[in-house]
């Protein structure tokens, strides 16, 4: 083997041994670098003839190039092996569970408004909206409501400054909504023809000064409407039986109507219903006032008592949603305590 080929050897060995790029770069230059052992090779073909330098020069060019490629090779070698720890170093177990950011869900006073919804709506009842902010008239005098009954003393209901208030039951919506029918329907109502029977509910938000464990100062009301020309108690009836057993899901419950006072409706019931079976079985429970809407009402609305006639109902979700899941306190509703909220999800 003459000295270039154990040159080459040398460094091919040299640059295997190199377990880092600078090392091996230290390394390139002991044979490639300006004072490396080929450029001393390079300057010693000065001594030899012409002929000499022609063969001996291709001699250090093949061993030099012999270098360059297993400089390369480990150039490369290094950096494959350096992308290979990196990987493994940051390695991702996609299968891992994944730090959960919990999924959002539905309060469950509005999974039994949306119940109590789609329930009427498919009776073909419209969904209402409305301000719950709301005028002294609308609230109080346009249902009836006497100028001296408690329920418009400062004890029981949030006055706002200007004369406002914070409604105190969903009624106001039923007045909104079947004022804004009759004036659609004005004109046909005038020339005789009729309209359209008014079916609506109104859920919503409701505020009074009462706070315990069964009365929040916020707490949710659904109101109803049914209004035509020939509606009467018997249609209330099945119409609220049907409502019931669908909402608790239970063909069996049974519906009580007790002779009741609102000053909207004339005459008024209470609605009590009672599971045959299950935890609450053999009770009476009270679910909803109702009604036949008071001609004064009727009035108010826009409309002829002699000629329109229908009845009205009032439930509170809230405790709609007590008696579905037998929770004991109405305040769990309202605390936000995802302990309790989540468990509905
Ligand atoms: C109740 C009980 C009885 C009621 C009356 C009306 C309206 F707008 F027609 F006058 N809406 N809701 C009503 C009737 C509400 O809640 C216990």
């Amino acid at each position: 083997m003459n000295d270039l080929d154990s040159l080459v050897t040398q460094a091919q060995d040299l640059f295997a041994s190199c377990t880092t790029p600078a090392e091996l770069e230290n390394a390139k230059a002991l044979f490639l670098g300006k004072a490396g052992r080929i450029t001393e090779f390079m300057k010693g073909l000065a001594q030899l003839d012409i002929e000499a330098k022609k063969t001996q020069g291709a001699v250090i060019n093949a061993a030099k190039q012999a270098i360059e490629a297993a400089l390369t090779q480990r150039r490369q070698a290094l950096a494959d092996a350096e992308l290979d720890a990196q990987l493994k170093a940051e390695a991702l177990d996609v299968t891992l569970p994944s730090t959960l950011r919990a999924a959002g869900g539905l309060h469950p006073v509005s999974l039994s408004l949306e119940r109590i919804e789609n329930i009427f709506t498919s009776m073909g009842f419209e969904v209402a909206q409305g301000p719950e902010i709301e005028t002294d008239w609308f609230n109080f005098t346009a249902l009836n409501t006497p100028e001296d009954h408690p329920a418009r003393s400062m004890h029981d209901t949030f006055y706002i400054e200007g004369g406002h208030l914070l409604r105190t039951h969903t009624s106001p919506m039923q007045i909104r909504h079947a004022m804004a029918h009759v004036q659609q329907y004005q004109s046909r109502i005038d020339a005789g023809q009729g309209m359209p029977e008014i079916r609506v509910i109104a859920p919503g938000r409701t505020y009074r000064v009462d706070s315990d464990a069964t009365h929040s100062p916020m707490f949710h009301q659904c109101e109803g409407l049914w209004i035509g020309e020939n509606i009467s108690f018997k249609d209330l009836k099945v119409v609220f039986t049907d409502f019931c057993k669908t909402f608790f899901e239970n063909d069996d419950l049974v519906l009580r109507f007790r002779p009741s006072f609102f000053p909207f409706t004339e005459p008024s019931a209470e609605i009590d219903i009672q599971f045959p079976s299950g935890p609450l079985a053999g009770r009476w429970l009270e679910v909803a006032g109702s009604g036949q809407v008071h001609p004064n009402v009727v009035r108010n609305m826009g409309l002829d008592p002699e000629h329109y006639i229908g009845f009205a109902f009032g439930m509170g979700p809230d405790r709609l949603t007590m008696l579905r899941y037998g929770v004991n306190d109405l305040r769990l509703f309202f605390d936000g305590d995802l302990r309790f909220l989540s468990q509905f999800q």
